[in-house]
C-alpha cells in the first residue's frame, strides 16, 4: 500500500522499469482528461497477467475503469469493450510474455480490423511475475530459469512483427524517458485505429538491461536506445521498415497510417446498410 493510494499495492521490485511506464500513463491520462473534458472512468485499462499487468490502477486521483483479465487475452477483452462502448478510450497494458507469447495470435486480427485501442507493451525480455523464464524477446543463448543451458530460439523482433501484421500506429520507447513516453502515449491514444507503444521496461530482478539501453562510455558500452531523426516521415511504411532494420531501440513514432478507418466506423457503415429480416426469410436463405 502507499500513502497516496491506500487501496492498491503495485507490488513491483525496487527500480522496476514499470514504475516509469506507470508515471507516463498517469501523465497521459491526466492530459487526455483535461483535453477531452471526459471523466477519468471513460478510460478503460485492460491488463493481462504479469508484473506489467499491475497497471490497471493509478497511484493517485481519479481512477480509470480497470479490467485485470486473463493471461494473453487482453486484446479479445479490449475488442469486446470497444465494440460495446466505442465512445470509451480503451488501453491495453501487457508484458512481452503476455502479448507476444501466449497472446501473439490476437495481434494480427486486431491489426487487420484496425481496432481503435492503444496497447502499451512493457518488454523486459523475461517472464518477471513467474520468476524469470525466457520470453519471445529473450536473446538467443540467454541463461534463464527455463533455459539453464541457454535459450535455443533467436529473439523475436516485435517492431518488425507489428509492422508486418499491419498495425496502423507504432512507437517504440524506454521506461526511463517518462515525459517523452507520456507525450507519445497521448499521441497514440489520439490515433484512430490500432496503436502500439512498445516500451523497453527493464526487470531489475531477472534481466536488468538499464545499462545496455543507456550505454556506459566508461565501460565502452554503446547505448542500444537512439532517437529517431526529426526528418523521419512516419506516414511512409518503407521508412518505418528502415528505422526498424537499423536495430537497437529506436525512440519515437515509427509508423502512423491515418488513412484507414477504425473497426467501429466500418461496423457503423455495415449496420447502416443492413435491414430487418423475418426469421422465416433468414431460414429460407439457407435452403438448398
Ligand atoms: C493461461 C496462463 N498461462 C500461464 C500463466 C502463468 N503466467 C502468469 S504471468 C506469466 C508471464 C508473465 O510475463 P510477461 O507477460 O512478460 O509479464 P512480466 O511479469 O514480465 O511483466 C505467466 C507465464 C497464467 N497465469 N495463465
Ligand atoms: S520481477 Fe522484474 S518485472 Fe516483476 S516487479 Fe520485479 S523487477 Fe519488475
Ligand atoms: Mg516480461
Amino acid at each position: 500500500m502507499s500513502a497516496k493510494n491506500p487501496e492498491y499495492d503495485f507490488k513491483w521490485c525496487p527500480g522496476c522499469g514499470d514504475f516509469g511506464v506507470r508515471r507516463a500513463i498517469e501523465a497521459a491520462l491526466s492530459q487526455r482528461k483535461a483535453e477531452t473534458e471526459q471523466p477519468m472512468e471513460n478510460n478503460v485499462i485492460v491488463a493481462g497477467i504479469g508484473c506489467s499487468g499491475n497497471m490497471v490502477h493509478l497511484l493517485e486521483g481519479d481512477q480509470p475503469y480497470g479490467i485485470h483479465g486473463i493471461h494473453g487475452r487482453s486484446l479479445p477483452i479490449a475488442l469486446g469493450v470497444k465494440m460495446g462502448r466505442p465512445d470509451l478510450n480503451v488501453m491495453v497494458v501487457a508484458g512481452d510474455g503476455d502479448f507476444l507469447s501466449i497472446g501473439q495470435e490476437h495481434i494480427a486480427p486486431q491489426a487487420a480490423r484496425n481496432l481503435d485501442i492503444t496497447a502499451i507493451i512493457m518488454d523486459n525480455a523475461v517472464y518477471g511475475l513467474t520468476k524469470g523464464q525466457s520470453s519471445p524477446t529473450t536473446k538467443l543463448d540467454a541463461v534463464t530459469s527455463s533455459t539453464p543451458f541457454g535459450k535455443s530460439e533467436q529473439a523475436l523482433n516485435p517492431l518488425m512483427l507489428y509492422l508486418t501484421l499491419g498495425v496502423s500506429y507504432l512507437a517504440s520507447h524506454v521506461s526511463t524517458r517518462v515525459k517523452d513516453l507520456g507525450t507519445t502515449i497521448v499521441d497514440a491514444m489520439n490515433h484512430r485505429g490500432f496503436s502500439i507503444v512498445h516500451v523497453q521496461s527493464p526487470c531489475t530482478t531477472y534481466n536488468n538491461t538499464f545499462q545496455e539501453l543507456k550505454g556506459n562510455p566508461k565501460k565502452g558500452i554503446a547505448p542500444l536506445a537512439w532517437d529517431i531523426p526529426e526528418q523521419h516521415d512516419p506516414s511512409d511504411l518503407e521508412q518505418a521498415y528502415e528505422i526498424v532494420n537499423q536495430g537497437g531501440v529506436p525512440l519515437g513514432v515509427i509508423y502512423r497510417d491515418t488513412e484507414r478507418p477504425p473497426l467501429h466506423d466500418r461496423v457503423d457503415e455495415i449496420n447502416s446498410k443492413s435491414f430487418e429480416r423475418k426469421v422465416k426469410s433468414m431460414i429460407e436463405s439457407y435452403a438448398i
